[in-house]
């Protein structure tokens, strides 16, 4: 008989990618152990759940090590349910202001982890089953801007790629790197002043105009599909709340010192979407344009994906209200956006039943926790967003590369919707 009472739980403060610090939890059952980590965002949405209480990080250990301790020893790793909403009831409040979503979802993945630990079963399987056999394709971040990224860098937050082509994880990341690689060499012979240097994902912090950065990439692209023979198509993350100032009405555009206006900047999305056939649009618009987000779907939905991240904030509500008014076709799932993997499973479902793709994504800070890599997995989501270099990125990588390698004959590639297939 496996033993999955939970016996201990430990909080410690450790950092992240950008040497912040953040919570990390370790979860002891009797047959099992699972340690977990939480992440953190730069261009943080409106909506996200407090990321920590009051008294930052020190106070979320000690309330995990005291408040949530008495509470979970002696529950069942293996109902999760029960132990989230047990987060939910220590915290009291809407929003996990009081003990912070990042010791909550550390507390959170942790037992998950301990749950598996418990049995020797491999995360993404207890996650997902006998029949999560299917890899994500990785969305690579190639060139970053806007707060990931220093001054003179585009607006636009991340200019990516998906491999569409690749027929395995290992070959879609590879050519990932290639594009990154291509693309470094495309910006060195160009740009006199670029000294090889990388935002906080690992993609090139470059003086470059956002049509300037996309021409990089498409050029990247080309050249890489043609020496590996894989398609590979272009996206972008705006992360337009980033951009929106309420005061002015406007997208403010740091580069070139001027406000755009609201009609202005749809229409460029729609220029750029045209000109570089982007296939994917994330965060085009700010947190709280469904107007906007909706006429852009109607535009060009049936060939782009229009993902929402701010937009929803992983959270189930704001998902069905984006549904209602047909704001995306794609959600961005971060569970630290929305505290518990319950509550992140529950945006999974809410997206699925109105026919939105979900993508599994890191934060802009990392620690090397890889769960978000048994979680693409596990959960059966077609893509994966997890940036491209440094150790933290590497590990979910390496993390999907090695449950390749685990699932030999019955692996394959996830389902990609139609707009990254043609
Ligand atoms: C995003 C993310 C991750 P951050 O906007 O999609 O790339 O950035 O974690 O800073 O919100
Ligand atoms: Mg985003």
């Amino acid at each position: 008989m496996v033993e999955t009472a939970i016996e201990d739980v430990y909080a410690r403060k450790v950092f992240d990618s950008r040497g912040n610090p953040t919570i990390e939890v370790d979860v002891v059952t009797v047959d099992g152990f699972g340690r977990a980590s939480a992440p953190s965002g730069a261009s943080t949405g409106r909506h996200e759940v407090v990321a920590f209480p009051k008294g930052g990080v020190d106070d979320a250990v000690r309330i995990v090590n005291e408040d949530v301790a008495e509470r979970i020893i002696g529950m069942d790793a293996l109902d999760q349910a029960a132990v989230d909403f047990m987060l939910h009831e220590v915290d009291g409040t809407e929003n996990f202001s009081r003990i912070g979503g990042a010791a909550a979802l550390a507390v959170s993945m942790a037992t998950a982890k301990a749950a598996a630990s418990s049995f020797d079963m491999p995360l993404f399987q207890y996650i997902g089953g006998l029949f999560a056999t299917q890899l994500p394709y990785p969305l690579g971040n190639v060139i970053g801007g806007g707060r990931h990224a220093g001054d003179k860098t585009p607006n636009i937050q991340e200019l990516l790629v998906i491999p569409v082509g690749a027929k395995t994880y290992a070959e879609a990341v590879d050519a990932c790197f290639k594009v990154h690689r291509e693309a470094g060499k495309i910006i060195g012979a160009s740009n006199h002043g670029f000294a090889g240097g990388r935002g906080d994902e690992g993609a090139w912090a470059a003086n470059l105009s956002d049509e300037e950065a996309i021409l990089t990439l498409v050029k990247a692209c080309d050249k890489v599909e043609s020496d590996i023979g894989c398609r590979i198509v272009i996206g972008i993350d705006v992360a337009a709340s980033s951009l929106w100032r309420d005061d002015k009405g406007g997208y403010w555009l740091r580069r070139e010192g001027k406000l755009r206006g609201r009609e202005e900047h749809i229409n460029f999305m729609l220029e750029i979407v045209d000109k570089y056939d982007v296939r994917y649009l994330e965060d085009p618009l700010h947190e709280d344009d469904f107007e906007g987000f909706s006429e852009l779907v109607k535009a060009v939905g049936h060939k782009v994906l229009v993902c929402g991240d701010d937009l929803f904030t992983t959270n189930p509500a704001r998902i069905a209200k984006g549904i209602e008014v047909a704001a995306a076709n794609a959600v961005i799932i971060k569970p630290n956006q929305v505290g518990t993997l319950s509550d992140a499973y529950e945006a999974v479902k809410a997206s699925r039943r109105g026919g939105l793709t979900p993508v599994i994504s890191h934060r802009s800070g990392e620690t090397e926790d890889a769960f978000i890599s048994h979680l693409a997995v596990g959960l059966r989501c077609p893509i994966i967003k997890t940036g491209i270099l440094g150790g933290e990125r590497m590990s979910k990588h390496n993390e999907l590369l090695r449950i390749e390698e685990s699932l030999e004959n019955v692996k394959a590639m996830a389902e990609l919707p139609i707009h990254l297939r043609r």
